[in-house]
């Protein structure tokens, strides 16, 4: 079993997650992808197993005490969730796959209810492909118009022209932490803008539920989107939060069982919140595994975990920036309380020959580093960085400055095979 930890040095909640003890490629397994996906504590894979060896049954269906306990299950999840994005009710809170899935829920059920021919829908240039491609499939469809935030040369959205950008607008789509730059943004004042302006917001929470605090009413946005297995939870659940009021007036996303409460030959009638959006057998284990993974960030308390990563992204700034001068450039803000523990990185050996992305990650990867490569499914930033791919790694509760100086001895390496 897991132990629940206090609040503290948060390096000790490693013996919390059972695949940081293995070894790769003979190094110690040294995660730093977690922006990719998390990894697990003991904590929620105890809550998977027990949900599958003591209560699965299928939900909102039978009467049989199992049913009953994995409905109650479910639920709770739902529940939990409620408390933990500090939302007013269960009602406003879906269960989805995904971000993604969040994000085209968005698209397909309140963009085609609402958006006609010369709409207007505001993304920025720091998207995730989750809340481009949607609008792009919605422009292509119905003749919308997108435009973009663009971004300072530090890696903010430059707001210059946001009173332009925003005039006749429907939507603002925007993201609360980039996956690539790492850059928080300020959504409360972009919520109140772009309200003013008359349109909506919907904030793509997939890098920032799992790192900071989210109080969906603080925020200001009207659809806020995460996935479970970036912040602890299960793969196959993610989360759309929206206000009750505009998930009432939006016909359904996808048909099928569950979110009826009648079908006649002549058509049917929906269920209520929250079921409405959740078609067909929804992810039951996945819930139960999201909320114990809430627990364990909210025993530890999401203000550590927000100070741990901000204390590791000023080590590593520092101590590569340090190691390595103007061979190792991280893109986005300089300044690491403007940025989460993300850091997508050019690297160049010390003859100044920049070594390609995939490369690094070779090398790393037979050190027991793990990062990603690539382009981070945000390619219209790639663009506007001038980059196809970067390197990236990128931080969690579990890691320490010990996986730091694993990450600078690792591109030691690299800078030795490419000269
Ligand atoms: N980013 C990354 O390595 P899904 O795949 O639906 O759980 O999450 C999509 C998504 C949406 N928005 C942002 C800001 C994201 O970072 C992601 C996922 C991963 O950066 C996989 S591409």
């Amino acid at each position: 079993m897991s132990t629940i930890h206090a609040p503290g040095p948060l390096a000790r909640l490693q013996t919390d997650f059972p695949i940081l003890g293995r070894r790769v490629n003979g190094k110690r397994l040294v995660y730093l992808d977690s922006a990719a996906t998390s990894q697990k504590p003991q904590a929620v894979l105890d809550a998977l197993d027990d949900y599958y060896t003591q209560h699965n049954a299928n939900v909102h269906r039978g009467v049989y005490t199992l049913a009953e306990e994995a409905t109650a299950a479910y639920e709770e999840a739902r529940a939990k969730t409620v408390r933990f994005i500090r939302a007013r009710s269960p009602r406003e809170v879906i269960f989805t796959r995904s971000t993604t899935e969040a994000t085209n829920l968005v698209a397909h059920a309140w963009g085609r209810s609402s958006l006609t021919a010369g709409d207007v829908v505001v993304l920025t240039h720091m998207e995730h492909h989750a809340n481009i491609v949607p609008w792009h499939m919605l422009a292509a469809e119905r003749g919308v118009e997108l435009r973009w935030i663009p971004l300072t040369a530090d890696g903010h959205l430059d707001l210059t022209d946001l009173p332009r950008l925003l005039d006749g607008a429907k939507l603002l789509g925007v993201t609360a932490v980039s996956n690539v730059l790492g850059t928080i943004n300020d959504i409360a004042p972009l919520a109140e803008a772009a309200h003013a302006a008359g349109a909506l917001v919907l904030v793509d929470a997939a890098q920032a539920a799992p790192h900071l605090t989210i109080d969906v009413g603080a925020l200001g946005a009207d659809f806020v989107a995460f996935s479970g297995h970036k912040m602890l939870g299960p793969t196959g659940i993610g989360v759309l939060w929206a206000r009750r009021e505009l998930l009432e007036a939006m016909p359904p996303f996808l048909g099928g069982g569950e979110m009826i409460s009648d079908v006649r030959l002549d058509g049917f009638s929906c269920a209520e919140l929250p079921w409405k959006f959740e078609a067909g057998t929804p992810p039951i284990a996945e819930a139960v595994g999201l909320g114990a993974a809430m627990d364990y960030l909210s025993d530890v308390g999401m203000d550590a975990v927000r100070a741990h990563e901000l204390s590791l992204t000023r080590y590593a700034l520092a101590t590569l920036g340090e190691r390595f001068g103007d061979k190792f450039v991280v893109h986005g803000p300089a300044d690491p309380v403007e940025r989460s523990g993300v850091l997508s990185f050019e690297f160049a050996t010390r003859q100044g020959d920049s070594v390609h992305p995939h490369d690094i990650a070779q090398v790393l990867d037979s050190e027991g580093v793990c990062v990603r490569a690539g382009h981070h499914c945000a390619k219209p930033l790639m663009r506007v960085l001038g980059a196809t791919a970067t390197a990236r790694a990128s931080f969690y509760i579990y890691n320490d400055e010990d996986d730091v100086d694993a990450l600078g001895d690792a591109l030691s390496a690299v800078e030795k095979m490419f000269g």
